[in-house]
């Protein structure tokens, strides 16, 4: 039994705006399932954030309909659960339920587990940290219904952070995961984790993509890809497979705010990727105000062997601060500006569905908040969720 587990892909992103960067995400998409197709398996599991928005564009609907027809028309099965970006705020259902006719099975509260050959395959949704006794709970469900099943192997789809792996945003600790399980296909983090757990092995396969600069690290660690499973021993073995496709991006940290020695810096990466295909992307972090005429000089004198030069400022004090720099992150914004986390996910949630239009549900969602509160202002966690 010969399984191929991939996360991330968020099929549809448009990174910097760029129509490249859309169609290379569609492009290591392809790439993958041609490699899989190589190998004759028997079960693809897709572990969230497959598309990049509930509502994704019909292109990226297009390419993966053409994509996953090409394996189930050999009869593999193909098992699917939503990530926080491609499960609907609203009262929608997601999109990966347009393809149960081309046979891919969904997973999720209402439909949590599946058995196939002699593989018990459970899988959930991304519930919210606002909802965290509600994930408990459907996760101790899918343990116990798991736990009773005769099949010989046993799987769970789960697209949820750990702590262990990121400490600032996440749901669930280790010891909060359900066990007995061989093998937790996990999405959501976008690095490669590949961890024992219980008797089996936990894995996030990371995104298929450099999806941000804060992604850049991984690669050049791990590179971006995939992972197979092979469920016929004893034990469950994992393989890690590397796209050659990727373009490739790089971070230059420009130490003053000259750019005399910038020029040759960048010339040096350009003449190592000679025989790529893809032009790469470059990051700039620099700590002082360039004058736009130099950028734009910059730009253009690189503009036949870059797709994009960025500058990221960066007033360079820890480490973490550099992250943040780096890159928005809403939901850990409020985190910190809140100073709480309940209260973070809680305005996170909240800001999600606003931002689509849902005014009754967030109002619901403030009225459940409200009721959960004590009149210290603090979040009474033992009550219903
Ligand atoms: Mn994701």
């Amino acid at each position: 039994m010969l399984i191929a587990h991939f996360s991330d892909i968020h099929l549809g992103k448009r990174p910097y705006n760029l129509e490249e960067r859309e169609y290379d995400i569609y492009d290591v998409f392809r790439e993958a399932i041609e490699r899989v197709l190589e190998d004759h398996i028997d079960i693809l599991l897709l572990s969230g954030d497959i598309f990049d928005k509930s509502k994704p564009l019909n292109r990226a609907l297009k390419v993966f309909e053409e994509e996953i027809a090409k394996l189930t028309d050999r009869n593999v099965k193909v098992y699917a659960i939503s990530g926080d970006h491609d499960y609907p705020k609203r009262r929608d259902i997601p999109p990966i339920l347009l393809f149960k006719r081309l046979g891919v099975t969904y997973l999720w509260s209402k439909n949590p587990y599946t058995i196939y050959r002699d593989v018990f395959i459970g899988g959930l949704q991304h519930i919210p940290k606002v909802s965290n006794r509600i994930l408990r709970d459907r996760l101790k469900y899918v343990e116990k219904i798991a736990s009773k099943s005769d099949t010989k192997k046993r799987v769970l789809v789960l697209h949820q952070s750990i702590k262990r792996f990121l400490k600032f945003s996440y749901e669930l600790t280790m010891e909060e995961l359900p066990r007995g399980f061989d093998y937790y296909a996990m999405g959501h983090i976008h690095r490669y984790i590949k961890r024992r757990w219980d008797k089996g092995w936990l894995v996030y396969p990371g995104s298929m993509d450099i999806l941000d600069i804060s992604e850049i690290p991984d690669f050049e660690n791990n590179g971006k890809g995939f992972v197979f499973l092979d469920l016929s021993g004893d034990e469950a073995e994992v393989y890690r497979i590397k796209l050659d496709n990727i373009r490739k991006q790089f971070i230059i940290k420009v130490k003053d705010g000259s750019l005399s020695n910038l020029s040759s810096t960048i010339s040096r990466i350009l003449t190592n990727l000679s025989g790529e295909n893809k032009k790469p992307i470059i990051h700039l972090v620099i700590r002082e105000t360039i004058a736009r005429s130099d950028l734009e000089e910059l730009r253009e004198s690189f503009s036949k062997n870059t797709l994009l030069i960025r500058i990221l400022y960066s007033r360079e004090k820890s480490k973490e601060e550099v992250k943040y720099a780096y890159r928005l992150d809403l939901r850990e914004l409020f985190i910190r500006e809140l100073n709480s986390e309940f209260l973070g996910e809680f305005a996170y949630e909240l800001f999600k569905i606003l931002r689509e239009g849902g005014e009754q549900e967030a109002t619901k969602l403030v009225f459940e908040f409200f009721k959960k509160k004590n009149w210290k202002g603090r979040v009474d966690d033992s009550s219903k969720a």
